[in-house]
């Protein structure tokens, strides 16, 4: 055997004798001298979550009942103010109502409250209505934060409004919604219809508050309809159909957003084809353009594999209006199983929505087909046009049933996303949460996790809402909102130098 043995594999051999026998010191001088050393810097520690601010998650609600679904808006004049929001089973109207959580002191302290006309409290418009619920937000550049709902009576009550859409405004971002007026109503005495699923966008220059929902109609066929403010929420503009063609009647999940040259911008999903359907206004709401099929989407199944929860397919929509290198970027994002298990993927325009790039980008970056769903990717720019999304994700847990939740960012216009960051300190079961949600009145014992989940970022940090079940018993359904928030920016550097350091060096 020794015979077999190269002189070189006789000295390596005896390099390995002289380093155990506390040699090294030595032998390394040597040998170093013929090598080329890679200096690998260390890495950039952007992204990470804030756990001195505030715990690394911590509940933004933890009421003994259930609360899912979230929205979060960041008030664009002082970027300390953000507000949430969530349905929330925690009130005297013992059914969903919306509760908000508003903080001024960038996450460190929280306030919170329930939106007026709830059972036994202020009256507001809303006083008769069971349940308050779909929150989704818009601050205006005046200091006023919109929060808009779905209202409706669960349990039937005649009263002649049996369902709505309203919007309640807070004047002093957040603290306290003390308007809260009609959007529009969808019952007609001896016709079926259904307000649902709205959203709202606020016009920073104008002032001008836009809503879009969706008519559900006898045959349970949606259309989306769109609303406008011009009086700061007091008075809403009659609904009109954005597709005026009888075959764009299957939508639902609609998402409204206005950019800073004025232009309305709205997205939702035709349940015909599964595509995503786009239509733009320059005026106001005036007119639209004819509209376009952009995304040709594969949803996940719901409930996905090994849950009892739905899990719904509808587009989130931000627009890059900084005045970053991808100005003029529209960017939709949403849930899709076209490599075998659900994915956040992202598509996006470069020119304000006029085309669409047809590849589409996977913001998860585990190893693709590994059977981990990532699903309810919600999307927020941060003033240097980097873009931020989270998402459900089931990763963390080996069998991929448990729920995490991930951060993930890109700075190059959505093209990469390799930061991927897991924020949650506990992952959870998703059939626990909300079980009475649905239980009390349709008698099953399926979880919930809502429809979707919120974020928001300022040019520091984003902030992440989600429903959690940590604290859930496998019966009771006590679902809570959690949060977290993630740095990418601050006095030693950003998520850039982080992304700069990947591409050179890679994830090691
Ligand atoms: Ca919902
Ligand atoms: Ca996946
Ligand atoms: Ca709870």
């Amino acid at each position: 055997m020794l015979s077999n043995l190269s002189k070189k594999h006789m000295a390596l051999l005896l390099v390995l004798i002289l380093l155990l026998a506390g040699l090294g010191g030595f032998m390394y001088k040597t040998t170093s001298t013929k090598k080329t050393t890679v200096v690998v810097p260390p890495k950039p520690i952007y992204p990470f979550v804030d756990c001195v601010t505030n715990k690394c998650n911590f509940p933004l609600t933890m009421l003994p009942r259930p609360s899912a679904e979230t929205a979060v808006a960041v008030n664009p004049k002082d970027p300390n103010n953000i507000v949430a929001s969530s349905n929330d089973l925690n009130n005297p109207s013992q059914d969903v109502w919306l509760h908000f959580y508003t903080t001024k002191d960038g996450g460190k302290t929280w306030g919170d409250g329930i939106v007026p006309g709830y059972r036994g409290g202020p009256p507001s418009l809303m006083t008769g209505m069971g349940t308050a619920c779909d929150p989704a937000l818009a601050f205006d550049n005046d200091n006023n934060v919109y929060l808009a709902g779905v209202g409706y009576n669960r349990h039937g009550v005649n009263f002649g409004r049996e369902n709505m859409i309203f919007v309640a405004r807070s004047s002093n971002g957040g603290t306290s919604f003390d308007q809260v007026t009609m959007v529009h109503t969808a019952w007609i005495s001896g016709r079926l219809q259904f307000d649902d699923k709205e959203w709202i966008a606020a016009d920073l220059k104008t002032g001008n508050v836009y809503v879009t929902w969706t008519i559900f109609t006898g045959n349970y066929l949606g259309q989306i309809v769109f609303s406008k403010s011009t009086d700061k929420g007091l008075t809403w503009s009659l609904p009109r159909k954005l597709a005026d063609v009888t075959a764009d009647i299957n939508g639902q999940g609609s998402y409204v957003q206005v950019d800073d040259n004025g232009t309305i911008h709205v997205v939702w999903r035709d349940f015909t084809d599964d595509s995503v359907h786009y239509t733009r206004s320059s005026d106001a709401g005036s007119t639209w353009e004819a509209v376009r099929s952009i995304i040709q989407m594969k949803p996940p199944n719901s409930p996905l594999i090994n849950a009892t929860y739905r899990v719904p397919t509808m587009p989130t929509m931000v627009i890059d209006d900084t005045h970053g290198p991808y100005r003029g970027s529209i960017y939709i994002a949403w849930s899709d199983n076209r490599t075998g298990d659900s994915d956040a993927f992202l598509a996006y325009s470069r020119d304000w929505g006029k085309t669409w790039n047809t590849t589409f980008v996977r913001m998860n970056n585990d190893t693709v087909g590994n059977g981990a769903d990532q699903f309810f990717p919600a999307l927020a720019i941060s003033p240097q046009g980097w873009i931020h999304t989270m998402f459900y994700d089931r990763r963390y847990d080996m069998n991929h049933t448990l729920l995490g939740v991930t951060y993930a960012v890109s700075t190059d216009g959505g093209q990469n996303f390799r930061i991927n960051l897991n924020v949650t300190d506990k992952i959870f079961d998703g059939d626990r949460g909300g079980k009475s949600y649905w239980s009390e009145f349709r008698g099953d014992t399926t979880g919930f996790v809502g429809d979707y989940l919120g974020i928001g970022a300022n040019n520091t940090t984003a902030f992440l809402t989600w429903s959690d079940d940590r604290n859930a018993s496998p019966t009771d359904g006590n679902s809570d909102i959690y949060a977290a928030m993630v740095v990418f920016s601050g006095p030693h550097g950003n998520v850039n130098d982080t992304d700069n350091y990947l591409v050179k060096y890679g994830d090691n």
